[in-house]
């Protein structure tokens, strides 16, 4: 459940539907915990979102509002993707978007894996 303050779970964004089943993704991990599938607009040669299973709006949300063995979970999900991918020797960066200023589209917290080459310094 969001924290006091902050918008509620749609239950109609489009990755609580590719939870549901309800429209493909292309899945590239996925435990009790997690999701994770590629994004469907890549910004880099490997670009793969993780997804919690439950229903978080942002990392805001997330990070009030989940239990350690959710956090746990998820961000042990992060990690394994990105070694399972091959990101793991070479690098790769992990982001996410929180709220307005920050472009955030879909209110599903999820975090952004990408990588497969030099990514640059900064972040904006
Ligand atoms: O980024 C939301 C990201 O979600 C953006 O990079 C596009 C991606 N996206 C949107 N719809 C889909 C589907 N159906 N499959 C895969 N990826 C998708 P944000 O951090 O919210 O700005």
């Amino acid at each position: 459940m969001p924290v006091s303050g902050m918008p509620p779970y749609d239950e109609g964004n489009i990755f609580a539907r590719i939870l549901r089943g309800e429209i493909p993704a292309n899945k590239v991990h996925e435990d009790e915990h997690a999701l994770a599938f590629h994004d469907i607009a890549p910004q880099a040669p490997v670009h793969v979102l993780v997804i919690p299973k439950g229903r978080y709006v942002s990392l805001a949300d997330f990070s009030a509002a989940a239990s350690p063995e959710a956090m746990a979970g998820f961000w042990r999900a992060v990690g394994l993707v990105a070694r399972q991918l091959g990101l793991e020797g070479p690098g790769y960066r992990v982001l996410t978007n929180m709220g307005q200023d920050a472009g955030q589209e879909v209110p599903h917290f999820h975090v952004h894996i990408l990588g497969g080459r030099p990514l640059g310094a900064m972040l904006v």
